[in-house]
């Protein structure tokens, strides 16, 4: 369990405002006429006591209410022009914002959560004891704006009004973040009070760049008090670390699922998005990816484009499984954008027309933003994240691999505003799970039961990618939600099994691993290239749609159902054009059963290492292995999906 409001609330502590009255009077000494009356908007006492101390914390010299009008909203983007932490570019409405060389992802090695004495924190992340945290806040956020203005403003995370939309405040003193902010997130400032009184919480996130020099990089910290759903970040300007109204909060959300709403609630890292099928249905679809692992790519092959990152789920009277996006926009990475695997996202950044924020990135002498795998010829010249480029600087990548652009999904095609505005939400079908994984698991297989499904989330392994500074190696990515799972894995495992088990969903939907990161070399090819091409994703998602909609029958195998050669041959040729050989389907699908024993053994020992893990997830490991087990002894290592039809 996770006790809320327990420990010393650090954020009042510093800023030592603890009645109605005293911010009140801070307000009136320190805010403009205009912006008081702006904040006077703002009635919940909790929410003005949160912005009080931050200001008697961080010492600006001026505060802005962000009200999200268009003249807000235009103020924002000029100043960050002006104050230089973005640059226009060639396109109207493009800038680039470059974060230090040291701040290019998710600095996990600073990033803690603030703990309680007995408060039990996840083992794949790290905590720090509340009075050092408090200590050290204290010393390094005390006056931090001083010379600047604090911006802050009001979010919902989700369409207002939405069952599991929470709203939030982001505080900070970058307008760069403010900016970002309003392109992901929905200005909710009339509606605020409202939200808070009705979901019975808000999350406060507060933020500064301070100097922003390398040299107080090491000092950064990204700290998350779980406790009283505040964040603390400073001496960075990367999104990871300083919109943490993105992860921070998701982190939040993830608790307020598990521990307020379990069993009826979910907070994923997933993207949600609708694929057509026969006669014009769309089925909705919410898919799970660790970061930097195509999850942006996935969702936009969905010709009802909603979320690429995270997704609410809720279980709705009707006895559906619903869900909301808690953002309207995307910060995806760029590399590897192309016009062929990425038309609807090319088109917003090549040409005018949406507001976008490259970061990280080349920036050509003509202002054009360039990156790796753009499909473009190399460029000659330009300026990124490390300074003037040439083809001579030996070792520097023209952009970053966690480069990212940041924009509206309104302004790309695809994109479904009104369903992704809609508080009722959407009804989701079809579950998947998916990972860098080279060597095991075929393109796609269903879970035969909401238990084994739930296996599939709990088993993620991937490479590890640019999102994250430090990481390396092949690591465990349950439900590619861990790093964002603050409390034990085993809490987050038995959510899971409450939720997808609920008698009350009594429309389940099929939960489904997928894996498009196969090699010829796993398959008795040779060469570590991919065994397919981006695009045949289209075909892994239309399959899907047709399977649960019964439309399509599957093979039975000991770990799901996989697909029947002629309906993907089938698929291949009506979605995108492409013939599709049988010996290709059967290195795909084919089972290297010891490789899939191997990885059943090393989830049972990871998850064995977890106090108190659900025996429910190990029966289905049990389960899965002796089926696989006595099909080998039957027919060989590698079984083909021939011999299984
Ligand atoms: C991710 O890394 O999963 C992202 C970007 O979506 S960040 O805001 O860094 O989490
Ligand atoms: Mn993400």
């Amino acid at each position: 369990m996770l006790e809320f409001k327990q420990g010393v609330d650090i954020l009042s502590a510093i800023g030592g405002i603890t009645t109605i009255g005293e911010a009140k009077k801070l307000f009136e000494q320190r805010l403009e006429p205009e912006h008081l009356q702006r904040l006077a908007t703002i009635t919940n006492e909790d929410a003005l006591l949160k912005i009080a101390n931050a200001m008697a914390m961080c010492a600006p010299d001026r505060v802005y209410i962000h009200t999200g009008s268009a003249e807000d909203c235009d103020h924002v983007r000029r100043m960050s022009l002006e104050k230089g932490e973005e640059r226009p570019l060639a396109i109207p409405g493009h800038t680039i914002h470059f974060d230090l060389p040291e701040d290019q992802g998710r600095m996990v090695d600073q990033t803690f959560y603030i703990a309680n004495p007995d408060e039990k924190v996840s083992s794949l992340a790290k905590k720090e004891a509340r009075e050092v945290s408090h200590a050290y806040i204290k010393e390094q956020m005390s006056g931090i704006m001083s010379g600047k203005t604090m911006y802050v403003g009001f979010y919902s995370r989700g369409p207002v009004g939405a069952k599991a939309s929470i709203p939030a405040i982001e505080i900070s003193s970058s307008t760069y973040v403010m900016h970002s902010a309003e392109l992901l997130y929905r200005n909710c400032y009339a509606d605020f009070n409202a939200e808070a009184a009705r979901r019975g919480e808000f999350f406060t996130n507060v933020h500064s760049e301070g100097p922003n020099r390398s040299e107080d990089v090491p000092k950064a910290r990204i700290y998350m008090d779980r406790s009283w759903q505040t964040t603390f970040s400073f001496f960075c300007t990367y999104a990871g670390n300083t919109l943490l109204m993105k992860k921070g909060n998701h982190r939040f959300a993830s608790d307020s699922a598990m521990y307020k709403y379990n069993g009826t609630e979910l907070s994923e890292h997933m993207f949600i998005t609708g694929m057509t099928g026969p006669g014009g249905r769309v089925t909705y679809f919410a898919g799970a990816a660790p970061s930097g692992c195509g999850k942006t790519t996935t969702a936009m092959v969905g010709s009802n484009f909603i979320g690429d990152d995270l997704a609410q789920m809720w279980i709705e009277a009707d006895g559906t499984l619903r869900a909301v996006n808690p953002e309207i926009g995307i910060f995806g990475i760029i590399e590897d954008v192309n016009q062929e695997g990425d038309p609807y996202l090319m088109k917003c950044l090549r040409q005018p027309g949406a507001e976008v924020i490259f970061s990280n990135l080349l920036v050509d002498p003509q202002g054009k933003p360039r990156w790796t795998g753009d499909g473009e010829p190399s460029p000659e010249q330009g300026v990124n994240f490390q300074g003037a480029w040439t083809p001579a600087k030996a070792g520097v990548p023209i952009s970053h691999p966690n480069s990212r652009c940041t924009l509206k999904a309104e302004t790309v095609g695809n994109h479904n505003k009104k369903v992704n505005a809609d508080p009722s939400g959407i009804v989701i079908e079809v579950i998947t799970y998916s990972g860098r994984d080279a060597n095991t698991m075929p393109p796609i297989w269903v879970a035969k039961t909401m238990d084994a499904g739930v296996a599939i989330g709990a088993s993620i392994v991937s490479k590890a990618t640019a999102a994250e500074i430090g990481a390396s190696g092949v690591n465990r990515q349950p439900w590619a939600n861990t790093p964002f799972v603050a409390g034990p894995l085993t809490d987050y495992l038995e959510a899971q099994l409450n939720f997808y088990g609920n008698p009350k969903m009594t429309r389940k939907p099929i939960m489904a691993g997928l894996n498009y990161f196969l090699t010829h070399e796993a398959r008795g090819g040779s060469g570590k290239g991919l065994l397919g091409e981006k695009r045949d994703v289209h075909v892994w998602l239309g399959w899907l749609e047709l399977f649960t909609n019964r439309d399509v029958e599957a093979i039975e195998t000991p770990i799901g159902m996989i697909p029947k050669y002629e309906d993907l041959r089938r698929l291949f040729a009506s979605k995108i054009n492409k013939e599709y050989p049988e010996s290709l389907y059967t290195m795909q699908f084919s089972l290297y059963i010891d490789n899939i024993v191997a990885r059943i053994d090393l989830q049972e020992a990871a998850w064995s290492k977890e106090p108190g893990a659900s025996p429910r997830l190990f029966a289905v490991y049990k389960e899965q292995k002796a089926a696989l087990l006595a099909l080998k002894a039957a027919k060989g290592g590698i079984v083909t999906p021939q011999e299984l039809a």
